[in-house]
């Protein structure tokens, strides 16, 4: 089994040699530590009356995408309700899951609190009205993302902001070992292979490693990942691409993408690689923001 590097911060040059361009993981334990949201981000934070605002919240299996939309503080309450109730020692039916919803687009005054942003991670494109990007995710203890790769085969940049989750990470080299259903959803619970079932999870080099408020995990392109949440839970991610890993997510149509990944990620490449402004292409690129999820 491969451990993650673990490292306290990191130089633009030491990512991108040591990791982006070695397609390798990193957590970075202390990148975010002069940010306001380290202090202020918890369940009460969130539910100013002003953020009150309609959310779509996933029931069941996330790859499933069952939505139901309920208020945010309607839903922060009854997160409360199921964690307190499991302490309890009782056995309340799993709350729905706020995954992955482009809550900067909907609330830039969050932008404030979690500066100074690493930019310097991201490639250029990018710095320009970054909070555009952010995908927010909000669960219970028990949250699970199922293994899957992420759709675009971008970069994945993760803040873990509040509480803990558990990270259960394949490599991309590896994909073809994982029974993945349509395009990039695995039938293995990588938490516990059924080897009878799926006999070459034998074969796979399975790592695991635990995010906790304040650390970012950077994952590669095409890295598999099995998230679940170990407590009540805030964090958000961005997806990115550099000119490499733009144009190979192009050709990935070719390897069964659907065709929507071509054009986003097209426009991507557009961005990166000619240098066309982000004020330019993002109109285009926003729906992306609802397709992921
Ligand atoms: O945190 C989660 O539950 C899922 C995260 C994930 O899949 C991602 O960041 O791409
Ligand atoms: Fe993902």
């Amino acid at each position: 089994m491969n451990t993650v590097t673990v490292v306290d911060t990191i130089s633009r040059k030491e990512f991108y040699t040591e990791f982006v361009n070695k397609n390798k993981p990193v957590l970075i334990k202390n990148q975010t530590k002069d940010w306001a949201a380290r202090e202020l981000w918890g369940p009460d934070y969130f539910k100013k009356p002003e953020w009150n605002l309609n959310m779509a919240t996933k029931s069941g299996d996330v790859s499933k995408g069952n939505r139901e939309r309920v208020k945010l503080s309607d839903y922060i309450d009854n997160l409360m309700t199921y964690e307190e109730a499991k302490k309890a020692g009782n056995n309340p039916s799993k709350p729905a899951y706020l995954h992955d919803v482009p809550l900067f687009n909907l609330l830039p005054d969050l932008t404030k609190d979690i500066e100074p942003f690493p930019l310097e991670l991201f490639p250029k494109w990018y710095w320009n009205n970054y909070q555009n990007y952010i995908q927010f995710f909000m669960g219970g203890s028990d949250s699970v993302t199922p293994l899957h790769f992420d759709t675009l085969c971008t970069h994945n940049m993760f803040f873990q902001m509040v509480g803990s989750k558990k990270f259960i990470l394949i490599e991309a080299e590896q994909k073809d070992l994982c029974y993945v259903e349509g395009w990039r959803w695995s039938k293995i619970d990588a938490s516990n292979p059924d080897y009878s079932k799926f006999p070459n999870a034998h074969k796979l080099n399975i790592q695991e490693v635990i995010v906790e408020g304040g650390d970012i995990l950077y994952m590669p392109p095409g890295m598999l990942h099995q998230v679940h949440g170990l407590s009540f839970s805030i964090s958000f991610n961005i997806d990115w691409h550099t000119s490499k890993s733009a144009a190979s997510g192009v050709m990935s149509k070719f390897k069964g993408a659907p065709w929507k990944n071509m054009y986003y990620n097209w426009l991507v490449f557009m961005g990166v690689a000619l240098k066309i402004p982000s004020k330019y292409l993002f109109p285009y690129y926003k729906s992306y923001l609802n397709y992921v999820s």
